[in-house]
């Protein structure tokens, strides 16, 4: 038996645009207006009905309390709060979480809420968006707006997802919204996106509230022993972890990284921003899927090249099984990151993993059980390595298994599955597959039988 350390927090997370629905009674996010243009997204496929979770939210959260959840990690949908980005709140986005908040509540869920989760409202979009500190300043009310509202009910407030993500990937490739694929910008949108983080930051505190940010992280491996895939590996970990983390947590850029980007930062940081930023957090959301394995010289002709530019791609590993997304699996990286989390950061606060899981293919039996065995052996390997960060001394205080629900997994539309639970999107029948069944029984236990 590994156990887990007492009042350690089993939860699972969704995101608004992922699972909502209900577009109709929220405004337009960026999301909205990328999945509109035919090509950007598998399939054509739209989050207009997504999960309905927007219409089956009391439905779900009974399904969160059968399986034993005793956190769930939702986003709140800016455009539903606030569907010109600023100005008056439409009293029905803030009843919709509210109601959710007290469902949780009574069935002894702690709810762990994002305020961003990359559903920026379209108007902002059209001013410049996270280009523009004016977006910094309407986030910071957005948070004000939601604080008024549950502050005095949710406890974990997380007030980005992953902003490597939303800057990087949306305004440095072409991949996900805006999709403006231009390196500059890209650096740009993401010290904005940290700017309003901070910003944020004391506007969230108070009472009994516990404030952070989450990031997704992945080791590095050079593809070869070369020096050249050494330093190639890198500049990828500066481009996807250090850039991040150390305005977070160490009040500055990276230096080696600032002086490859050269001009395309130049005039980004204005004088207080970096205190702004580092503000102490209460705890850090890590989220964690795979390692990336890197090689010397970009590649141009893979969308997910990185602008700007880094001399470096990323590439298969060999003899490494893989999901259905195509990412490695490797739960020993889970331990590596947060082990070295520790090392590099001697104040870093509790940390919670909030987002680990897979895409994988399931099946139904004749009987209508839904099999996903290669994700049991997943989130199996997962835990196991996270319970030795934890032997190892690193503070974690809970995981959320991506994702409750299958749902719009962004450009790759309803054809990538992550849920534990499946989603039959024609009949929006929910069945618990082989994988929920086996996490209720590792939260009865508190830890792993085998
Ligand atoms: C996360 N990468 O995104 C998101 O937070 C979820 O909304 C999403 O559904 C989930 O992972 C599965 O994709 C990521 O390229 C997207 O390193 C890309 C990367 C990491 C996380």
């Amino acid at each position: 038996m590994r156990e887990f350390p007492d009042g350690f927090r089993w939860g699972a997370a969704t995101s608004a645009y992922q699972i909502e629905g209900g577009a109709a009674e929220r405004g337009r996010s960026i999301w909205d207006s990328f999945c509109a243009v035919p090509g950007n997204v598998y399939h054509g496929d739209t989050a207009d009905v997504a999960c309905d979770h927007y219409g089956r939210w009391a439905e779900d959260v009974a399904l969160m309390a059968e399986l034993g959840l005793t956190a769930y990690r939702f986003s709140v949908a800016w455009p539903r709060v606030l569907p010109a980005g600023t100005g008056e709140p439409d009293r029905r986005g803030l009843d919709f979480y509210s109601r959710l908040v007290d469902a949780l509540l009574e069935r002894g869920i702690e709810p762990a809420l994002t305020l961003y989760h990359w559903d920026l409202p379209e108007a902002l979009h059209e001013r410049g968006g996270w280009l523009e500190r004016s977006t910094v300043d309407a986030f910071v009310d957005f948070a004000g707006a939601v604080r008024d509202q549950l502050g005095d009910r949710v406890r974990l407030w997380t007030t980005l997802n992953e902003p490597w993500v939303a800057a990087m990937l949306g305004y440095g490739t072409s991949l996900l919204p805006p999709a403006l694929a231009d390196g500059a910008a890209a650096l740009r949108a993401a010290h904005h996106l940290l700017l309003a983080h901070g910003q944020a930051v004391p506007v969230l505190r108070g009472g009994d509230r516990q404030v952070g940010i989450t990031v997704n992280l992945s080791p590095m491996v050079p593809a070869t022993s070369s020096a050249e895939d050494a330093a190639a590996a890198e500049r990828f970990d500066g481009y996807h972890n250090r850039w991040f983390l150390d305005p977070l947590l160490r009040g500055a850029y990276p230096q080696d990284m600032a002086d490859w980007y050269g001009a395309a930062f130049d005039g980004v940081v204005a004088p207080g921003d970096l205190a702004t930023i580092a503000a102490p957090l209460d705890f850090l959301g890590v989220n964690y899927y795979c390692r990336m394995h890197i090689a010397a010289g970009a590649d141009a002709a893979d969308p997910l090249t990185p602008r700007p530019a880094v001399g470096a791609r990323q590439v298969s590993p060999s003899g490494v099984p893989a999901t259905a997304m195509g990412w490695p699996v490797e739960p020993d990286g889970l331990r590596q990151i947060l082990v070295r989390l520790r090392a590099d950061h001697p104040g870093l606060p509790p940390v919670y993993i909030t987002e680990n899981g897979a895409a994988f293919h399931d099946y139904a039996d004749p009987a209508g059980a839904v099999h996903d065995p290669e994700r049991v052996e997943y989130l199996r390997g997962h835990l196991g390595a996270l319970h030795e960060a934890i032997a190892a001394g690193v503070d974690v205080r809970g995981y959320f298994c991506w994702s409750l629900l299958d749902n719009f997994e962004w450009h790759q539309g309803y054809a990538k599955r992550f849920g534990i639970v499946h989603v039959d999107f024609a009949s929006q029948r929910r069945t618990p597959k082989t994988s929920a069944r086996w996490y209720s029984e590792v939260i009865r236990a508190n830890g792993l039988r085998s």
